[in-house]
């Protein structure tokens, strides 16, 4: 009475479904070139997943595949957070330095962390590191109008807070930095200068704007001697091609060292609905459909990560969230 053991071939065939296709996925969610050469104890630096803006000290506190635990230096472990080994976000010690950047250090620390060279993480592990940059159009300081991520029905005011690589870091004027984030040129969330008078929608204008009713881009880019980001330097990316039903691979959001066997339930322009297989549409969620979070069908056995099989299907079961 042994039972097969449960595998995504298989499971497609039994449930009729099709893995969404290779081609649908970024570089940076399809299958890994490279290994995860990180090892636990190595320190460098970050993004803060929870304020964008900010980069802190990190150390890996665990490896699992592709996908490395941070922890940041001086901070009880509930802030930790789970990357690819191929993030942006991770950056080796020292960069913060030498392009600019504030670096948040350990809490209670004053010193550098940069005497305990014999732990940094090897630069060459940085694979972001060697991504060859064709130049934007897009300067630190260019105003724009931008979508706020996190009232995503306002689009406002907003400025090029920095540009690296080929990323931009996207401020809110007036308002403080825990609204930034960053995207690419290609971006569904900014627009050039005059977007909404065109399209017919209200621009949310700098916060405490003295007359927000008769705001004009020609006045405020003349009153703050600033540039409007050229609307040539914005490229738009094309809709995605992921349908519903299709099987894919998705980390548990709230057990995010968990990947999942997953359905897309419904799309929108830039987002898909993942619900996991076997488990309550009530852990359904949302993500952009460039989030690193996703993969393709095979991903995990692949790069050496465990995979979450659908509930049911086997006696080794995490529900979500626990
Ligand atoms: N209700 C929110 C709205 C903040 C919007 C900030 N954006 C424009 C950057 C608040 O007042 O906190």
């Amino acid at each position: 009475n042994k039972k097969r053991a449960w595998s995504w071939p298989a499971y497609l065939e039994e449930e009729r479904a099709i893995a969404a296709p290779v081609k649908l996925f970024k570089e940076h969610q399809s299958f890994p070139q490279s290994r995860n050469s990180f090892k636990v104890g190595m320190k460098l630096e970050g993004l803060d997943p929870s304020h964008p803006s900010l980069f802190c000290v990190l150390t890996v506190a665990e490896i699992q595949g592709y996908r490395v635990r941070l922890h940041f230096d001086g901070y009880p472990e509930c802030y930790d957070f789970w990357a690819n080994a191929d993030s942006w976000d991770l950056k080796p010690a020292g960069w913060c330095e030498k392009n600019g950047h504030k670096l948040l250090l350990p809490k209670g620390s004053h010193t550098k962390h940069t005497n305990c060279r014999g732990q940094l993480a090897p630069k060459h592990l940085f694979k972001s590191l060697n991504t060859s940059v064709t130049p934007s159009g897009f300067r630190a300081g260019m105003k724009l109008e931008a979508v706020d991520r996190k009232n995503p029905l306002l689009i406002c005011v907003a400025t090029i807070a920095a540009v690296v690589d080929n990323r931009l870091l996207i401020h809110f004027d007036n308002w403080d930095d825990t609204y930034d984030y960053w995207c690419d040129a290609s971006s569904p969330y900014i627009h050039p200068v005059g977007y909404c008078e065109e399209a017919e929608l209200t621009l949310t204008t700098p916060a405490e704007y003295k007359e927000p009713k008769s705001f004009s881009w020609e006045k405020y880019l003349e009153e703050t001697g600033t540039q409007a980001a050229p609307a040539r330097a914005f490229k738009p990316r094309p809709p995605h091609g992921f349908q519903i039903g299709m099987k894919v691979e998705a980390v548990d959001k709230r057990n995010p060292m968990l990947i999942r066997v997953a359905s897309i339930m419904d799309t929108e322009d830039h987002r898909l609905k993942i619900h996991f297989d076997g488990w309550s549409s009530e852990y359904d969620y949302w993500v952009e459909t460039d989030c690193p979070d996703l993969h393709p069908v095979g991903w995990s056995q692949k790069t050496g990560h465990p995979l979450q099989y659908p509930n049911g299907s086997s006696d080794l079961l995490t529900a979500p969230g626990q």
